[in-house]
């Protein structure tokens, strides 16, 4: 747990904690049936649930919470809090700065520098630019429009998908993800990762946004079929891609890293001093509102 969740939570409670979640093994059975409420950022299963028997609320550190096993604690009444809202802008400046990194190839022309090639030569003109791109976002939630506004200030017109067109939102729906990726040259996923979203940025879809397409991802690594996008990237199915985010971190797959055209970032889009201290704060206030007033600040759907 972030420390600063930590320091707070001992004001409010006796804290007990757990290196992993394998909580048998490190609580006994006379201290797990004392604990009511759980802070964590990892993966909450039926098996952990099931060893806390007087539990009543999951506090999860995080806006995606696909690592707890929401419909498990809701059959034991147990409520799921996660820490929405508080990361949006971070994100958001984070996937802007993640795709003209990898069209303008930023971090290759940062080490070009380092290297000391620049008094021997111009660094070589980028192929691909953001000018005259349409994009399209896959996810138009809390995230999706904060990015959806800073597509707009760079000037390019923007589309999304999602299941239900967004409130309050005058973009171009696509009712169908293969639909929108032949619409646009830039695809930016942020929906989170479920069942519902597994693998469905597949080899058609990578296929329809093109050669000059551009994909980013800073919502959750399983909603990519990995092997296709490698594929995608090797073959020139499209131009390039971005992730912030893997289908198993933080392990990276070998032939992944063996490709000039994809930048991967550790998982960084809301890690900022300041931002993880409001998400912690959430996690703390989630955990105070319950015991105090019986109502969670920002229970799951
Ligand atoms: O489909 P809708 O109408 O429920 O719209 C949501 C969309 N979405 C999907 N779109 C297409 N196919 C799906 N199977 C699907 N499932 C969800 O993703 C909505 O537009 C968006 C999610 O928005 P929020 O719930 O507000 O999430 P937020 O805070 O923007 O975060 C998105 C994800 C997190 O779940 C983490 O995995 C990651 O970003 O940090």
């Amino acid at each position: 747990m972030h420390d600063h969740a930590r320091t707070t939570l001992r004001t409010h409670f006796d804290i007990v904690e757990s290196p992993d979640c394998d909580i048998r093994a490190h609580l006994s059975e006379a201290v797990r049936a004392s604990i009511r409420g759980v802070a964590c950022r990892t993966g909450i299963d039926r098996r952990f649930i099931d060893a806390l028997p007087r539990l009543e609320i999951i506090a999860s550190y995080g806006v995606g919470y696909d690592d707890v096993d929401v419909a498990y604690a809701r059959s034991r009444n147990i409520v799921v809090t996660n820490t929405p809202d508080v990361l949006n802008e971070e994100v958001a400046d984070l996937t802007l700065g993640l795709l003209i990194s990898v069209v303008r190839e930023i971090p290759q022309a940062a080490s070009f520098v380092r290297a000391g090639r620049w008094s021997a030569t111009d660094y070589p003109l980028s192929p691909l630019t953001l000018r005259n791109r349409k994009v399209g976002i896959y996810g138009m939630g809390r995230i999706g429009r904060c990015i959806a506004r800073r597509v707009e200030a760079f000037g390019l017109p923007v589309a999304y998908h999602s299941r239900r067109p967004a409130d309050g939102v005058a973009y171009d729906h696509y009712p169908s993800l293969l639909d929108l990726a032949r619409a646009v040259d830039v695809l930016i996923s942020i929906v989170p990762g479920d069942l519902s979203t597994a693998k469905s940025v597949n080899a058609a879809v990578l296929a329809a946004l093109g050669p000059q397409g551009v994909f980013i991802n800073v919502g959750r690594g399983t909603v990519v079929d990995e092997a296709a996008l490698v594929e995608a990237l090797r073959t020139g199915t499209i131009a390039a891609a971005g992730l912030d985010v893997l289908a198993d971190e933080p392990n990276v797959p070998d032939e992944m890293l063996a490709l000039d055209n994809l930048t991967i970032l550790p998982h960084i889009g809301s890690a900022s001093v300041s931002t993880r201290t409001a998400m912690a704060d959430l996690v703390a206030q989630n955990l105070v509102a319950w015991f105090e007033n019986g109502a969670a600040l920002t229970a799951v759907p």
